[in-house]
């Protein structure tokens, strides 16, 4: 039972011109793939072997090799899923509304958001997430720790702003990564995750 790469649900080259093809595939079958297999290593005969991602992630990462690579795992498959090649936009639905009732626009939530992945110094990550009390919280992490390791939320958008994320495309320019990725965001999905975390 061992985890498995989860698909794109798109082709490498279907977020251009915004997120280049040869960034996806490498990022996807080179970096998505290697958390997978060192995770499985990282559980394989423990008793670890057989527990659920979630459960891994919010107990078990005192294991640096699980916390990095079960997060890396978890993070890389949530981002697939938070873009696509019908995105960009505007958010739509209950989570439309509720980002304007927590931050006064989209447009005060987005320069937040950017904001917190702009200046995540080094490796990281950015998320919106669902706090306990269902209340909306930008925030970012180092590595690939999310908000599921310490119970502060359940992420309902994420960006990755490892150099990997971008470097070819956009060199050292996470500002204009940043501008491009707005254009692929998935608020469908967004939506369906913000409904899931309210329940
Ligand atoms: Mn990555």
């Amino acid at each position: 039972m061992a985890f498995e790469l989860p698909d794109l649900g798109y082709d490498y080259d279907a977020l251009e011109p915004h997120l280049d093809a040869l960034t996806m595939e490498i990022h996807h079958s080179k970096h998505h793939n290697g958390y997978t297999n060192n995770l499985n290593n990282a559980i394989a005969q423990t008793e670890m072997e057989g527990k659920s991602i979630e459960d891994l992630l919010a107990n078990h990462t005192d294991n640096p090799a699980v916390r990095n690579n079960g997060g890396g795992f978890w993070n890389h498959a949530l981002f697939w899923n938070l873009m696509s090649p019908n995105g960009g936009g505007d958010p739509t639905g209950d989570v439309a509304d509720a980002i304007n009732s927590a931050f006064g626009s989209f447009e005060e939530m987005k320069a937040e958001f950017t904001k917190a992945a702009v200046t995540r110094f080094g490796s990281g990550w950015a998320w919106l997430s669902v706090s306990a009390d269902g209340s909306l919280a930008i925030s970012s992490t180092p590595n690939q720790d999310n908000p599921l390791m310490d119970g502060s939320g359940t992420p309902i958008l994420a960006v990755d702003v490892w150099e990997h994320a971008y470097y070819k495309k956009f060199g050292p320019g996470r500002g204009d990564y940043l501008a491009a990725w707005w254009n692929v965001v998935n608020w469908d999905t967004v939506n369906e995750l913000y409904q899931s975390a309210q329940q």
